[in-house]
């Protein structure tokens, strides 16, 4: 595969770029919704929703304790790195938002700046009580009290089913403004952010999907690129 020319293109100035599970797969992090994915090792109305928090606080600590001591053993791959080069690169040039519905850290452990992560972050806590939000490294299960108010009350800082996803503003400005949306490793299997590739296109962008498979809005894209992020991102972006 040759470069996709647009990237050099100077007309090119304001990309807006979404990741999903399949960029940090082969980073060892289990995705959703693939064979052997988190979607069949748990019920998704059990621990990603609010009302599953209610009924089984501890099943969902549980989960998420899991998910971030896994965390601290894995790395970013070649395509947490190429995006990490593109973020730097394009210092004024114009403007580059990678917007992720991961919650690990990646990207940044890559070295891209500026990362939104519109799904949350395992890194992160919530009080459900006070709304403080504090970084976070150890285990909830074990219930420690919000560095704020002092009540028992944190939860992951994510979003689950039925919640809103974070900086939905900005994101829609950007994609307003964007002169490429690129969208890289989610099936377009969950909304809002299944719904960014035709809002981008709707304001003039053009768009292009980099996933292991034809994702389910796949048709929607204008190109396609079907393989490993571990190479077609750095194929792209070099
Ligand atoms: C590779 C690869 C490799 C593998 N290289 N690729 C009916 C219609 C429309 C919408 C709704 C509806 N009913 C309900 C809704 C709304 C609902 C929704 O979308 N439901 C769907 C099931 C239909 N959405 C919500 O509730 C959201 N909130 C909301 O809508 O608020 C109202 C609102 C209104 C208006 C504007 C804005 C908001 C909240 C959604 C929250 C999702 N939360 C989760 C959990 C987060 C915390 C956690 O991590 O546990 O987010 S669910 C899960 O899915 C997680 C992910 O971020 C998200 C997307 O998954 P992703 O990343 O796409 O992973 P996979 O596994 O699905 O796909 C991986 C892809 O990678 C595959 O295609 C592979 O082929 C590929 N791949 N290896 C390249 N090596």
């Amino acid at each position: 595969m040759t470069r996709m020319p647009e990237i050099r293109n100077t007309t090119i100035r304001n990309i807006v770029i979404l990741t999903g599970a399949g960029i940090s797969a082969e980073s060892g992090i289990d995705t959703f919704r693939d064979a052997g994915g988190l979607w069949e090792q748990h019920r998704v109305e059990d621990v990603a929703t609010p009302e599953g928090f209610a009924r089984d606080p501890e099943l969902v600590l549980r989960f998420y304790d899991m998910r971030r001591a896994a965390l601290s053993r894995v790395e970013p791959n070649a395509a947490h790195r190429a995006l990490a080069r593109l973020d730097r690169e394009w210092e004024g040039r114009g403007s580059l938002l990678i917007v992720t519905q991961n919650v690990d850290d990646l990207h940044e452990r890559a070295g891209a700046t500026g990362v939104l992560h519109m799904h949350g972050e395992l890194l992160s806590a919530l009080c459900a009580a006070c709304d403080a939000r504090e970084p976070f490294t150890g285990a909830m299960l074990e219930r420690p009290a919000c560095k704020a108010c002092g009540a028992p009350a944190l939860r992951p800082d994510v979003v689950w089913f039925g919640e809103m996803p974070y900086q939905m503003e900005r994101i829609y400005g950007a994609l307003a403004r964007a002169d490429l949306f690129v969208s890289i490793g989610t099936s377009g299997a969950v909304y809002p952010a299944a719904g960014f590739v035709q809002e981008a296109a709707a304001h003039g962008a053009r768009t292009l999907e980099l996933n292991l498979e034809p994702s389910e809005g796949s048709h929607l894209f204008e190109e396609h690129r079907h393989g490993p992020a571990g190479e077609l991102v750095p194929r792209w972006v070099d």
